[in-house]
């Protein structure tokens, strides 16, 4: 645990509501909302949840928030930004599964528990047209090897 603590990057201390506030562990629900809020200086519209291959938002360390395509709060910043708690900072909506957690849960865990969401501020991108010049081909000699052996 040193070790993993030692090449942290200090986290942004993030703001984090998660709904529902009382979970009942045998109730039916498919979703665990939770509402990230960031310090001043950084921006939730940053924030990269990640790919259903690759997620990079999780609860607890273990659960990813969703990352399928297929819905509309994952793919449309309409309905992922927002400002739950109706104050004047925005906050990125991601949703956990309840079930996943209800399971991690009731590994022996009742009463009041904090729960950890982690993630990773979006990675950057860019591009560049370079000009590739085919310097000359060093398969000339096997081609003409092939060709020489067809005959
Ligand atoms: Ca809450
Ligand atoms: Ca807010």
């Amino acid at each position: 645990m040193d070790d993993i603590a030692a090449v942290r990057v200090n986290p942004i201390l993030a703001t984090i509501d998660i709904d529902p506030d009382n979970l009942n562990l045998k109730a039916k629900g498919k979703w665990a909302t939770c509402y990230i809020e960031f310090p001043e200086d950084y921006d939730v519209r940053l924030i990269n949840i990640g790919t259903p291959e690759n997620p990079l938002v999780f609860l607890e360390g273990v659960i990813p928030a969703e990352t399928d395509p297929k819905y509309g709060f994952v793919t449309d910043p309409d309905e992922y930004l927002t400002n739950h708690d109706e104050d004047w900072i925005l906050e990125r909506m991601v949703k956990f599964d309840r079930q996943a957690l209800a399971e991690l849960l009731s590994q022996g865990t009742s009463g009041l528990t904090t729960l950890i969401v982690t993630g990773e501020i979006i990675a950057f991108e860019g591009s560049d047209t370079i000009n590739v010049k085919d310097g000359g081909s060093s398969t000339t000699s096997s081609s003409s090897t092939i060709g020489k052996g067809g005959k």
